[in-house]
């Protein structure tokens, strides 16, 4: 009897699946232009890749992702009569870059980008028109499904897409807990899913230095391990007395660098100055006002312990230790911090007062902007630029600086109307370790930003005119760890909106509509699921179609 009732239902789910809860196929971000055709192209063991050896980077990406959730590798070669996907790359001569354009007929796919990035993103709108669970079917759409024989239906199409935004960036703080190498190359892989190009790796904090520097070993000898596992004000967590923490190597730091460019993503790493320190003061005492000795917290927030300001020796450090980070890193930018840094150690320090002095500054607050000029000077006469959090604009902004604007958009703004490039990340809309549900679920640091929050993100603020609106780059999502102790968990704070951003930044602003990507969402809860990644379940408001 039993049996039977369970046959019932399963015969009847499988019904819905296919008549009733049918899924159009989801696209996020949503393309610039769709048009649906009727017919499909049918993905099976002789379809061939044509391409050249250039577009090898989207060619490996589209195969690893075939393989590993689908069992299936396409071979390259020559143009059969049909029954292929064809790369290209083409320069358009429009002004932005990834730009791409994705025919699909029942004979041949066609990705044709302005540059391989482009032709990398084509790739991976071709990736969300497979299908992510069998029989899938709708109504109101085109279908994307197995095919009777099994072979992967994908729906006729013509897309013409790029990006809104240049800077789409997603942050991951491995300060305060440290995440392997694995899960840092698979977090890359998130953002390369969702067509973001910039991946902010914040790699030292007061709670932990998470870069090898071959001239300065204790930074990660000492610097990142501390005691206690979990840090926070929540019961239970603090020092435990076990060691905890860990570091990059520079050879797994290279594999990184490599493993995202591959992925047409550029990786910003962040020397945190003169605040967010103390790893680094705890390995070499003589970089603090005090000489030490100090300890590393397992406990977070704003630490009052920093870089010496009137120390010149904590100048030819950093500049050691950037010098080691850019020949690890190409990216032009490069991120130095800036925020929280507390100036009662300064105050209290007779180099800093001095320094003070001679320089004939007004106050701390023209300290620091020394301090950040001086290290701006240094990396811009390397080729580099300078990325701070916007305390920089304090006490007069580095001439060359790019804003962060964490606390809010008025960093940003001022930035803005003085000419600098700026990238947003206020808190209220793009700090994903704040809570997505009021049912405080999990331990989250605080604050509350749902979904929807995030989906009505616009980065570029009224306050700024035609002109000044250029300044704005883009936006990033911020991911500090102090609640997120392993990676389950930063997956649940990141999905699903991380998606939404995505939305923000690449698809135009008249396109953006919120039940309509919640519709899109339940696939994407698809795709999370087979990648076994994390995520938190939203609710979905009822609307006339939905009930
Ligand atoms: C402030 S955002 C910080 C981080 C914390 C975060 C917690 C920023 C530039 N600094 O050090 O982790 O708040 O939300």
């Amino acid at each position: 009897r039993r049996m039977s009732k369970n046959i019932l239902a399963m015969l009847g789910l499988l019904a819905l699946g296919i008549f009733v809860h049918a899924q159009p196929a989801a696209i996020i971000p949503q393309p610039v232009s769709t048009q649906w055709h009727d017919g499909h192209f049918f993905i099976d063991a002789h379809t061939v890749i044509v391409a050249d050896e250039s577009e090898k980077p989207s060619v490996d990406f589209f195969n690893d992702y075939l393989q590993r959730f689908y069992g299936l590798r396409l071979h390259t070669g020559a143009a059969p009569t049909s029954n292929y996907i064809l790369l290209k790359t083409q320069p358009t001569g429009q002004p932005t870059d990834g730009r791409y354009t994705l025919s699909v007929t029942p004979g041949v796919i066609t990705i044709t980008g302005d540059t391989h990035p482009g032709t990398f993103y084509g790739m991976q709108t071709l990736i969300q028109l497979l299908p992510v669970s069998p029989f899938e079917s709708t109504s109101n759409g085109p279908a994307i499904r197995l095919s009777a024989d099994g072979n992967l239906a994908i729906p006729a199409v013509s897309i013409e897409d790029y990006p809104r935004f240049a800077y789409r960036g997603l942050h991951l703080d491995v300060g305060r807990h440290f995440f392997p190498v694995d899960f840092v190359k698979r977090y890359i892989d998130y953002l390369a899913l969702h067509k973001m190009n910039y991946f902010h790796w914040h790699l030292t904090e007061d709670q932990g230095w998470r870069i090898e520097i071959k001239k300065y070993p204790l930074l990660t000898e000492v610097g990142a391990w501390r005691s206690g596992t979990i840090i926070g004000h929540h019961p239970g967590t603090g020092d435990d007395s076990t060691r905890h923490g860990g570091y990059y190597t520079q050879d797994q730091i290279k594999e990184v660098v490599q493993y995202a460019a591959e992925r047409y993503i550029t990786i910003i790493p962040e020397i945190e100055m003169p605040g967010h320190a103390t790893a680094a003061l705890a390995s070499y005492p003589y970089l603090g006002c005090t000489g030490g000795p100090y300890t590393i917290p397992h406990n977070f927030g704003v630490h009052k312990d920093v870089f010496c300001a009137g120390n010149d020796s904590v100048f030819t450090f950093l500049q050691d230790v950037l010098d080691e980070v850019m020949t690890l890193f190409p990216s032009k930018y490069i991120h130095i911090g800036g925020d929280e840094c507390p100036k009662d150690s300064w105050k209290a320090c007779p180099k800093c007062q001095s320094r003070i002095k001679t320089l004939g500054l007004k106050n701390e607050e023209e300290l620091q902007s020394y301090f950040v000029q001086r290290i701006e000077k240094y990396l811009n006469s390397k080729g580099r630029q300078v990325i701070g959090w916007d305390e920089i604009l304090e006490g007069g902004i580095a001439p060359n600086a790019t804003i962060m604007s964490w606390r809010g958009e008025k960093g940003g703004i001022d930035a803005a109307k003085q000419h600098h490039n700026v990238i947003m990340t206020p808190g209220d809309h793009v700090y994903f370790d704040h809570a997505q549900t009021h049912n405080d679920d999990s331990l989250t640091i605080g604050g509350y930003l749902p979904l929807e929050t995030v989906y009505s993100y616009e980065p570029v603020p009224k306050e700024l005119s035609g002109d000044e609106t250029k300044y704005v780059l883009g936006a990033q999502a911020n991911i500090w760890t102090e609640y997120m102790a392993n990676t389950r968990k930063v997956e649940y704070m990141i999905f699903p909106r991380l998606s939404a951003l995505s939305e923000v930044l690449w698809s135009p602003k008249e396109s953006h509509n919120y039940m309509d990507f919640q519709h899109r969402l339940a696939t994407q809860y698809k795709r999370y699921a087979l990648w076994k990644a994390n995520s938190y379940q939203v609710y979905f408001k009822p609307t006339d179609s939905l009930v």
